[in-house]
């Protein structure tokens, strides 16, 4: 049985349904501290689970005789900005409770998610290699470098088998995104339907690693699936699918909506983009466990326009 804690959340109500399809919906706890999207209230279990209370995550590990954990609960980089000691607290508690659980019994693998916010202003910004300088300069991301050497070291010193991605800013249209700096582009999206234009918190050329939530689910899975001896990582892998700035989704939704405008007003988020890499390098995830992306923008942008049309009543 699979426990997922973030359900509610951008990246959970996708992994869960998936989840849900190949494992069978009573095998999949859906877990959060609010409800989740009616798909996943209305398919299988869902249990109410505060990530900061351990004891009440191995109540529910004990309840269903949980296996292995998804652990999606995390403040984002721009509101940890402005709560620095909360987004600290909640990323690495529930890391713990999570690394405590599969350590100390009946949960066999973790899986954790790391961001390109690990690294900062002092690393290469193209091809951004697995290995190089990390020095991040948000709480966000001092958060996820962190968990990454936990992570490593609980299966180093325990065995725990935990295994982690370093996710690019995520687009999707069924869930939205809360708090990051690339939410951005998961906003144009639903502007260029509702009003023709959209004004950007990040500046042109800001070039930013993305993927689109199908691809980074079936990582997720894949990786999670994959024999443990070829999961020569246990901090976290590098993962890449498209980079790109502002101009380049506004180029590809006027393929679409050729009256589509884009202008651009940056705030404090800027600062954080910044610091953050433009391209990251992922051989190791490919040469690893076989990982190879499949959604270009242009294709991304299709997929995006057509569903969220439906999601928003705006087809004639
Ligand atoms: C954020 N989407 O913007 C997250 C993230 C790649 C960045 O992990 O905070």
């Amino acid at each position: 049985v699979v426990l997922v804690l973030g359900a509610s959340g951008q990246i959970g109500t996708e992994l869960v349904m998936t989840l849900r399809e190949m494992y069978g919906n009573d095998n999949v706890v859906a877990s959060d501290i609010k409800d989740a999207h009616p798909d996943v209230m209305n398919s299988g279990p869902f249990e109410n689970i505060n990530a900061m209370d351990g004891e009440r995550m191995a109540e529910v590990v004990k309840k269903y005789k949980v296996t292995q954990i998804y652990h999606l609960v995390a403040m984002l980089s721009a509101v940890a900005e402005r709560m620095p000691e909360k987004g600290w607290a909640l990323n690495m508690e529930s890391l713990f409770h999570v690394l405590n659980l599969a350590k100390d019994g009946g949960v066999k693998k973790v899986y954790w998610p790391s961001s390109i916010a690990c690294f900062g202003p002092n690393t290469p910004k193209m091809n951004t290699p697995q290995h190089t300088i990390m020095e991040p300069s948000t709480v966000y991301g001092i958060s996820k470098q962190a968990g990454e050497q936990w992570c490593n070291y609980y299966y180093s010193k325990y065995g725990v088998d935990v295994r982690s991605i370093r996710y690019p800013g995520l687009i999707s249209w069924k869930s939205e995104p809360g708090g990051g700096t690339t939410d951005y582009a998961v906003d144009i999206y639903y502007k260029a339907l509702q009003d023709g234009k959209y004004t950007s918190f990040l500046d042109k050329g800001t070039m930013l690693p993305m993927m689109y939530m199908p691809d980074a689910i079936r990582a997720t899975i894949s990786l999670m699936e994959a024999p443990a001896d070829k999961v020569k990582l246990r901090t976290s892998y590098n993962l890449a699918g498209i980079s790109f700035a502002p101009e380049d989704v506004a180029a590809s939704i006027q393929k679409h909506i050729p009256s589509f405008e884009l202008s651009y007003d940056p705030d404090f988020r800027q600062a954080i983009a910044d610091s953050w890499p433009s391209l990251i390098d992922d051989t190791a995830a490919r040469e690893d466990w076989g990982w190879a992306h499949e959604f270009d923008l242009d294709r991304m942008t299709e997929d995006m326009l057509a569903n969220l049309k439906v999601k928003l009543g705006l087809l004639a």
